[in-house]
């Protein structure tokens, strides 16, 4: 198989197919397919600015519309149209539906060639009513329905977002695998100098002779800027797309129904406190300091960011941003928005204060401790912030509006019409410098906080009688405890995207990192009786910027998330042995893309959704350096029975990698604190790793070696035939 992930949505496409052929009345000038057939709304993001009658997918889906449901502009035109359906061979029907439309009044005031954020207050309302709406139709079919008639109406940033949401929060629909990102709106992860070469290729060569585009690595920046040297991080493909997944998953507002999640907000704060280890390792890795925190919103910004990205629903490029720009008051008419700096310093200050005084004042001016475990949730609320905020008044938005500031910065007043940069758009945010810089800052929040709570004791860290006695990580090819790094190609197919060119796959080679699977294997030492155990692994760099061994209460910030697992441990000595593709962090290459090529079965494949959440396997370790760089693995055993979460077993058959995303519908599965043990400043006394360890824990030094090699696209260039286990 030559390209990896690039051959899903045809797939599924085919398997849709395959199903709705069951279901087939074969007429004399067409087959039809049942309107209400579940696979149906997945064509809806096929070519998103074209007109829905133009066929859809590589079956020439037509969707055949009322009249009323037509764009006004076409419905004068309907003889043509109706012709145009007629003139398509081999054509699938679709007969639609009408429904008694809802009133879509505030959803429609974006226009359509807008761009869209959620992250602006404005449009957020207008997405949240859509998502709404969409919640509110009582059957699939008159969903389906609603969406097709707002299909041509609506911003398509915006719909396909509110859809999106939509469709992960129905019953009905929940089980559909919603398309990659990458491929309906490729504009936003691919050089926008690809797509002029893209339609050359989908014009002038047929479809099966078309060759892959490749996009250099350094094509946003060349070595001259320090910063360009993580850009490989920032502009990883599947890391952005967990960004926006993530974000649908735990949107900030509309119902309370899809808003209130399990420890959203706790979530919310480690996911992002992950994002700013990793890369913090990524510099370290790559001798660079780590990231500074976004604190003084008067100074001008030093990085600077040019994202070579096109819009193609705005047909404009993403606004750049030079080095040492100022941030400025924001007051757009245009956007409906106006706030100064001294807002967020403001709301910054009541933040603090709470967090110093233990407890934050409602909007009934009653005072709510922030305690050990549940203060994290309600401040992340409110800081994010969501509609969950305990009062948004006297705290505000300072998070989303802190994106909205920095979008805006070229255009703070719109005198240019200009529309945000990169960094006001989570489906982009993670391309830019300053996203790490602001997201620094926030942590630093969080982490305030964390200050004031109670150290963990030795008891809370401890398992009686649980002892680890030996780690060690096994990479085939590697010296043991290596972890080896190189480059690989893969293909993304941006037909889908390529609004208006002729059909059939056209492909763009991008290069990412990625690392050869290993194992973990420990041996645990259990003195008591049979009992349950979570086994936690973290990785975090050994040394600081200047080669020197870090105190724990700066390297504790820095340790990453590589898995964690429950475990039975019998009495006596037990041997463990974990596989990297196994991570409660990670899901596997192909599902980031959605690969079905390798998961085969349908039921597997419409449990994709769910499972699609989590950090892109091809990233779980950081990359290394050539003459291999030092870090430190460290791995404990906690007590399962303190861990567990009581919740019946889970309704879909796959492995779902909650450790980022948590699971859909049920509660967090870890009753710790996310990112227990290194959660919290350290005990008095303790100042490094080692003083900090109890005997359920247990500490290699790791080396990850990387080489510049980039090897092809598809699994068969990654080393994947892991090594025989020999003893400790
Ligand atoms: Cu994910 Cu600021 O929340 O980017």
């Amino acid at each position: 198989m030559e390209t990896l992930f690039v051959w899903w949505w045809p797939l599924l496409l085919l398997f849709v197919r395959h199903a709705q052929a069951q279901r087939l009345n074969i007429t004399t000038a067409s087959r039809s397919i049942a309107f209400n057939n579940p696979g149906n709304i997945l064509y809806l993001f096929d070519r998103v600015t074209e007109p829905l009658f133009l066929p859809k997918g590589e079956e020439n889906i037509v969707f055949k519309l009322p009249t009323e449901y037509l764009a006004p502009r076409y419905q004068s035109i309907v003889s043509e149209i109706t012709d145009r359906w007629g003139g398509v061979k081999n054509r699938m029907e679709i007969d639609v539906k009408p429904i008694t439309l809802p009133d879509l009044s505030i959803p429609m005031t974006l226009g359509r060639g807008e761009n869209f954020s959620p992250f602006l207050p404005h449009h957020r309302q207008m997405a949240s009513r859509l998502v709404e709406t969409f919640l509110g139709m009582r059957t699939y079919e008159d969903f389906l329905s609603l969406s097709i008639y707002c299909r041509d109406r609506i911003n398509p940033y915006m719909y396909t977002y509110a859809l999106s949401i939509a469709m992960l929060h129905r019953s009905d629909t929940n089980e559909l695998p919603l398309p990659p990102l990458p491929e309906v709106f490729p504009d936003k992860y691919v050089d926008g100098a690809v797509f002029s070469r893209a339609r050359q290729e989908a014009n002038v060569v047929s479809s099966g002779n078309r060759l892959p585009i490749v996009i250099p690595l350094d094509y946003t920046a060349s070595d001259l800027d320090p910063e360009h040297r993580v850009a490989y991080f920032r502009e990883d493909i599947g890391i952005n797309v967990l960004h926006w997944q993530w974000h649908l998953y735990y949107p900030f507002s509309g119902l309370m129904q899809i808003v209130k999640k399990d420890r959203r907000g706790e979530l919310f704060y480690y996911f992002h406190q992950q994002i700013i280890a990793r890369y913090n390792f990524e510099r370290l890795s790559n001798k660079l300091a780590r990231v500074k925190r976004l604190l003084n919103w008067r100074e001008p910004v030093e990085e600077d960011y040019f994202p070579k990205l096109d819009n193609i629903v705005s047909s404009r490029v993403w606004p750049p941003r030079n080095a040492f720009t100022t941030l400025r008051d924001i007051n757009r008419e245009l956007d409906q928005i106006k706030f100064d700096i001294q807002d967020l310093e403001r709301w910054r200050d009541r933040i603090y204060e709470a967090i110093h005084s233990g407890s934050v004042v409602n909007e009934k001016k009653q005072l709510i401790e922030l305690t050990e475990m549940d203060g994290i949730d309600i401040l992340d609320n409110m800081i994010d912030a969501s509609i969950l905020s305990v009062n948004p008044n006297l705290y505000g938005d300072i998070h989303n509006l802190g994106h909205v500031m920095m979008g805006f910065c070229h255009d703070p007043d719109a005198r240019h019409l200009e529309t945000f940069g990169v960094i006001a758009d989570p489906a982009t945010v993670m391309r830019d410098p300053i996203f790490y810089r602001w997201h620094a800052f926030i942590d630093s929040i969080f982490q305030e906080h964390k200050k004031v709570i109670p150290r963990y004791t030795v008891q809370q860290l401890s398992f009686d009688k649980v002892c680890v006695t030996a780690v060690e990580v096994i990479t085939e090819k590697a010296p043991k405890n290596e972890f080896s790094t190189f480059w690989q190609q893969s293909d993304i197919d941006l037909s889908r995207g390529l609004d208006f060119a002729p059909r059939g796959p056209v492909f763009v080679r991008y290069t990412h990192l990625q690392h050869a699977p290993f194992i973990t294997k420990l041996q645990v030492q259990n003195d008591g009786p049979p009992r349950a155990g979570t086994v936690r692994i973290f990785l975090a760099p050994k040394f600081d910027e200047r080669g020197l061994p870090m105190l724990l209460r700066d390297q504790r910030l820095l340790f990453i998330e590589i898995d964690k697992f429950p475990v039975q441990l019998k009495t006596g000595s037990n041997i463990i042995q974990r596989r990297s593709d196994e991570s409660s962090v990670a899901i596997p290459f192909e599902r980031t893309f959605r690969n079905l090529t390798g998961v085969g079965e349908s039921q597997q494949a419409a449990a994709f959704t769910f499972c699609g959440c989590g950090w892109p396997q091809h990233m779980l370790i950081p990359k290394g350096r050539q003459e291999g760089l030092s870090a430190e693995y460290f791995v404990m055993v906690s007590d399962g029975s303190v861990d567990k979460v009581e919740q019946p077993p889970p309704e879909q058959n796959c492995r779902a990698a909650h450790s980022y995303c948590g699971l859909h519908k049920r509660r967090y599965p870890d009753r710790r604190s996310m990112g227990y043990p290194f959660d919290r400043v350290p005990r008095d006394g303790v100042n490094t790793l080692r003083e900090f360890m109890t005997p359920n824990m247990g500490i290699i030094d790791v080396k990850i070696r990387h080489s510049e090699i980039a090897v092809g696209p598809g699994p068969g260039n990654v080393p994947a035939t892991l090594p025989n286990l020999g003893e400790l």
